[in-house]
């Protein structure tokens, strides 16, 4: 069986462009392949957070892994800080990686760009971190959303690097992303990608906002003023990111079929077809959201997950260490 692998960061509440680009496609593909997905603790603190947030954060993150359908007797999940394998193979991988790889990432050239202050060491070495994530359990292919294939391509490089200096050491993974939904755009500025730090909140539906007012983020989701529903990212940026949505949440529909079913009707009513596609998503998400809180199994589901990771990460770890020269016995 193949192997999956990925990771979401949990710096705030999932969004649906969280779901849309990567966490559906850990769900869909958990019947056929080997599914490994956690919650990259690490990571999220190369930003400032305040740690009772933090707290709840990481733990409405393993509930929404469920609530979306995550199976943990198919899939193995697991919080990155149970494994502790993840920071050391990341500071190995830190040495391994050249500082003009790590200017080149976009992430990071954006944040400073934008003048932010106090950027930490974290952030800026954080590829070399997913590096490790990733080559511990020897993936097949990782499922992410667009923003991160750049980092999925430098963890191939470097592993290849890697792999001539000490041997075959690392499998090299795939990033796979996927053609519709892999940047779901803001709603109130679709020049931008939906995000957790939207500052204003609008453009951004969190999967446990509630169903009013996601509702109303769609109905005031910015459109133009060509009043046809029509594919066109350049010129109708709004609206073919609702195609996006749309398409994703309905069976991958094709966006000729969008613009024959919304043909001579208004945005009106395209945007409550939309909005009524994404309210049935989310009802059923925090239904069992709700169950799961007082469930007992985000317990069970962790020390399961984190002894099954543990297990593969530990071998890996020894082989780099060995094939590195860092072992004695
Ligand atoms: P932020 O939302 O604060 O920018 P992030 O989305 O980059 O953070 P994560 O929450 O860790 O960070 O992302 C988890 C996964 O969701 C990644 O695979 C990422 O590519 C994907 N993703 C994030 N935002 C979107 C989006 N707007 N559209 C599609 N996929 C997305
Ligand atoms: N960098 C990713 C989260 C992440 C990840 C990973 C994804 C950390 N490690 C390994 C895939 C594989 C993000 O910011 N979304």
């Amino acid at each position: 069986m193949k192997r999956m692998l990925s990771g979401i960061k949990p710096t705030g509440q999932l969004h649906l462009g969280n779901y849309i680009g990567a966490l559906r496609h850990f769900v869909e593909y958990q019947d056929e392949y080997d599914v490994f997905a956690f919650i990259a603790n690490l990571h999220c603190i190369t930003v400032p957070q305040d740690p009772k947030e933090l707290k709840k954060n990481l733990r409405d993150c393993v509930a929404l892994y469920l609530a979306c359908g995550l199976d943990p007797e198919k899939a193995t999940i697991f919080l990155q800080t149970d494994v502790k394998e993840h920071a050391q193979l990341g500071y190995i991988m830190n040495c391994h990686t050249y500082m003009g790889e790590l200017n080149r990432m976009t992430q990071f050239k954006d944040k400073q760009s934008k003048g932010e202050k106090n950027l930490s060491g974290g952030l800026y070495t954080y590829p070399a971190l997913m590096a490790a994530d990733i080559l511990l359990y020897s993936p097949d292919y990782v499922p992410v959303g667009e923003d991160q294939k750049q980092h999925v391509e430098l963890t191939r490089d470097v592993a290849i690097r890697m792999n001539h200096r000490y041997g075959d050491l690392f499998k090299i993974p795939e990033p796979l992303v996927a053609k519709v939904g892999a940047r779901i755009m803001s709603l109130s500025d679709p020049s931008k990608k939906m995000s957790k730090s939207d500052a204003t909140n609008k453009g951004c539906i969190y999967l446990l906002d509630d169903l009013k007012t996601a509702r109303k983020k769609v109905m005031s989701a910015v459109t133009d003023n060509l009043a046809h529903v029509h594919y066109d990212p350049e010129n109708q940026p709004g609206v073919s990111n609702l195609m996006q949505i749309y398409s994703s949440l309905n069976h991958e529909k094709p966006f000729a079929d969008i613009e024959k079913e919304f043909d001579g009707k208004g945005y009106g009513d395209f945007k409550k077809a939309v909005a009524d596609s994404v309210c049935a998503l989310l009802e059923e998400i925090q239904r069992k959201y709700n169950e799961i809180q007082t469930s007992g199994i985000i317990e069970k589901t962790l020390t399961d997950g984190a002894a099954k990771a543990r297990a593969i990460a530990e071998k890996e770890l020894d082989k780099v260490q060995e094939a590195i020269g860092m072992e004695i016995i």
